[in-house]
């Protein structure tokens, strides 16, 4: 499919095993967020990242997400963000003020700390949707915002 990471192949080359990644998993809809944060954590180890370089921070929804990551692409230690969390739609349109605020939010802390900050948040119009796409027949896209953070390094 044209515009899709497919693998973590081309970015394995890199060297990656001193760099800092810090991830902020969004609790709401937690099956999803922690299927997403599995295949983020697993693609960054396949790609050579260590152990002890890759920190987790909670916050209770996607819209905290992008003060989660402010927090963490202040910190020194910290070269590059991964953001997950997972919106869906429901009967009013609370979905669009969210998902506006996090992706906006996210581009901005990007853009005030000049560290890759990626946004590895789902939108989706219903469940299955959701779990299509964290692990389910549409691949993980956790794993692809870890092949992002790495890309943006
Ligand atoms: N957060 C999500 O990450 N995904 C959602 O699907 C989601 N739906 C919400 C629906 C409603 C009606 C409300 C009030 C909040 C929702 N949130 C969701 C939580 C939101 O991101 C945030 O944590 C809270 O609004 C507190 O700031």
């Amino acid at each position: 499919m044209p515009g899709q990471l497919k693998s973590t192949t081309g970015a394995k080359a890199r060297k990656i095993s001193n760099k800092k990644f810090g991830i902020v998993v969004a609790e709401w809809n937690e099956e999803i967020t922690e299927a997403l944060y599995q295949g983020a954590w697993n693609a960054l180890i396949e790609m050579g990242a260590s152990k002890r370089n890759i920190s987790r921070v909670n916050v209770p929804g996607s819209f905290e997400l992008p003060l989660g990551a402010q927090r963490l692409a202040e910190q020194k230690k910290v070269d590059a963000v991964i953001c997950l969390g997972c919106v869906i739609q429901g009967d009013t349109p609370h979905f669009d003020y969210i998902c506006q605020a996090t992706s906006y939010g996210i581009m901005k802390v990007g853009l005030k700390t000049g560290k890759p900050v990626v946004f590895g948040v789902l939108t989706t119009l219903n469940t299955q949707q959701a779990l299509d796409r964290a692990g389910g027949k549409l691949g993980n896209k956790g794993e692809e915002a870890a092949v992002t953070a790495v890309a943006m390094l």
